[in-house]
């Protein structure tokens, strides 16, 4: 097989043929005989079906000094409600979000001059994929930190060239019904929708990610395409985006919806601002037993600060 730079990928050259070839058969309505070849592929959910990234480069803006969290934890104790409200749904349930991976979609619209389709291939060849690792800190008090594949943000909103008029980005995940929890069952409003100020958006830290640990997104981590944003906390990172709008007013975002005294918009994190039912000022790493002090902007200030220059933090919380 002819290895191709970064730049230059396409999803097919990360996914087996046969594998590639067999989703979109499946969603083609295609035939039992087809879906049995796909039980044998993904055995109740165990066996990882994720494909290794080729030529990925240690990004510069990589996180140094920490410790890996194990592939295996990562990757089993998730937050995706569409999936289930427990941790350890997402890693099974969410298997069925792989064959809708084949044909996945991501439109870019709004205030922008150049508003865009793009399918899996295209998403791969924005940027040289590169990997990012971040400390990742959930609003709930626990942490890990993962070994991103990806690209800027900025690489991808750039492309479209926003309007003057685009003050904000908003996103949304995919929903389907037929295979994910309905809003009622999990207790927030779907499709899930986040939102960031552009000049969030643009920085050099905002990052796509479309692999984690050398590969491919697993479904339960939001594949094909989510967003990593380090200093946030997790909510805000939204997964399996299939729409970017840029807009003139801060756009509704689903936890803020669910409940606006206790998520705000911003959602940076602050070990100085509890959440009303709990302390933010220490957490729990996967893995470890002791708690850690969680630190302002879970350690990117010295990077992201001044976005919020002048801003009461207790205020825009
Ligand atoms: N679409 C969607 N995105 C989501 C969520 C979700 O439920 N649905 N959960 C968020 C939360 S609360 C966290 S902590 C992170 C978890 O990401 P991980 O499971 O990859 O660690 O995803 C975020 N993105
Ligand atoms: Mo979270």
């Amino acid at each position: 097989m002819i290895i191709r730079q970064g730049g230059d990928l396409r999803y097919s050259d990360i996914t087996p043929k046969k594998l590639y070839l067999n989703r979109r058969s499946f969603l083609a309505g295609v035939p039992a005989a087809v879906i049995a070849g796909r039980e044998l592929l993904y055995p109740s959910g165990t066996a990882r079906a994720e494909n290794r990234i080729p030529n990925l480069a240690k990004g510069a803006l990589s996180t140094t000094g920490e410790t890996v969290t194990p592939q295996q934890d990562a990757t089993h104790y998730n937050n995706f409600y569409e999936f289930g409200t427990g941790k350890d749904q997402p890693a099974n349930l969410a298997q069925k979000l792989r064959p809708a991976e084949a044909e996945w979609v991501l439109s870019i619209e709004g205030e922008v001059e150049k508003p865009a389709k793009l399918y899996l291939d295209d998403i791969m060849k924005v940027a040289p994929i590169e990997e990012r690792i971040y400390r990742h800190r959930c609003v709930e008090a626990w942490s890990i930190v993962v070994p991103w594949a990806g690209y800027p943000l900025n690489a991808l909103l750039k492309r479209v060239t926003p309007t003057p008029k685009a003050k904000y980005v908003a996103f949304q995940s995919y929903y389907d019904r037929r295979i994910m929890w309905s809003s009622g069952e999990a207790g927030i409003e779907f499709p899930y929708v986040e939102g960031l100020r552009l000049d969030e958006a643009m920085h050099p830290l905002a990052f796509v990610s479309v692999g984690m640990y050398g590969e491919t997104l697993p479904p339960q981590d939001g594949a094909p395409v989510r967003i990593t944003l380090p200093w946030k906390y997790g909510f805000k990172s939204i997964k399996s985006i299939v729409k970017i709008k840029f807009v003139a007013k801060e756009p509704p975002t689903t936890w803020n919806l669910s409940n606006s005294g206790e998520y705000g918009f911003y959602s940076n994190v602050n070990p100085k601002v509890d959440h009303p039912r709990w302390s933010q000022a220490t957490e729990r790493r996967l893995g470890e037993f002791r708690r850690r002090p969680t630190l302002m902007f879970n350690g990117y200030g010295d990077q992201v600060a001044s976005l919020y220059n002048g801003m009461d933090l207790r205020k825009f919380y």
